[in-house]
């Protein structure tokens, strides 16, 4: 890690970027992975880096949906086990679910580093070394999957995803959840439930709020997925965007030459 004094003004961001480059350094996240943060960065700067009200309601539903799944599943990639790996352990093993490793850009040797570093974080359960299942209407490498483990799943939380493989899984008849900082992509718009914020704000969230839930009421738990709408969610997630670029406006116009 490099010597960001914690005094910086950015200092929580550049460390966020720190992990995804040491992720890259120790063979878990793949080097596209540095060009997706950055993406993420850029998003996450116009929504003013906080969980806005939508993406409250959407890790709300999410975590319902995640209490009341039967067989659900917590997809990992390379930028997810460099960002929250002990968050994603912790809540799989608060709402009773495996881990799947499930990558983009495949390669055998890195599903290989992603497992050991999620059992490194206490993982008990970690499927996708040994694919046996395809996911029908994708590639050979990108279709890999597991039977008990997302093949099966009812719900899969699956963070930073590819837009075809989201699709491909809605196809099968899953809900889907995905935390995507980018309103606008295809998987946020193909996905059950769409968390726009980022991943490391989102785990502790979902974490504390499976927490609250956990004793509830099933029938209140649906009742939250009932009056979710996820186009509403988006748009008003595109409006939080709008909103904070307008009120940012001012003290740049200050800044202007007169
Ligand atoms: O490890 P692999 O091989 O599975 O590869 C993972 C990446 C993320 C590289 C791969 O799936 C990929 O290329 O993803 P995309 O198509 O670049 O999409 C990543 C999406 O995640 C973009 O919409 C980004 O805005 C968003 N994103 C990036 N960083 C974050 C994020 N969303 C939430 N939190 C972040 N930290």
């Amino acid at each position: 890690m490099s010597d960001v004094p914690p005094s910086h003004p950015r200092y929580a961001s550049l460390m966020t970027r720190e992990k995804v480059v040491e992720g890259v350094e120790r063979g878990i996240t793949g080097r596209n992975g540095l060009i997706a943060q950055g993406r993420g960065e850029a998003f996450d700067y116009l929504i003013g880096e906080r969980t806005t009200a939508a993406a409250a309601e959407a890790e709300r539903a999410a975590a319902a949906m995640l209490l009341l799944a039967e067989r659900p599943v917590l997809s990992v990639n390379g930028n997810a086990a460099a960002l929250v790996p002990g968050e994603m352990v912790s809540l799989a093993k608060r709402i009773g679910a495996p881990l799947e490793v499930n990558i983009f850009y495949r390669t055998e040797e890195r599903v290989r580093r992603i497992a050991d570093h999620l059992r490194s974080f206490g993982a008990e359960e970690v499927f996708g070394e040994e694919p046996d299942a395809a996911i029908p209407g994708l590639d050979h490498a990108r279709a890999k999957a597991t039977r008990g483990g997302i093949f099966d799943a009812d719900v899969v939380f699956v963070p930073l995803e590819d837009g075809d493989r989201c699709e491909a899984l809605v196809r099968m008849g899953k809900r889907v959840i995905t935390v995507d900082l980018n309103p606008l992509s295809r998987t946020a718009r193909t996905s059950t439930v769409t968390i726009v914020d980022n991943v490391v704000r989102a785990l502790p969230n979902l974490i504390s709020l499976v927490e609250e839930m956990a004793g509830w009421d099933g029938a209140d738990l649906a009742g939250i997925l009932e009056a979710y709408d996820n186009t509403a969610i988006l748009r008003r997630s595109v409006e939080e965007v709008i909103t904070h670029l307008a009120r940012s406006f001012s003290p740049l116009d200050e800044l202007s030459p007169p």
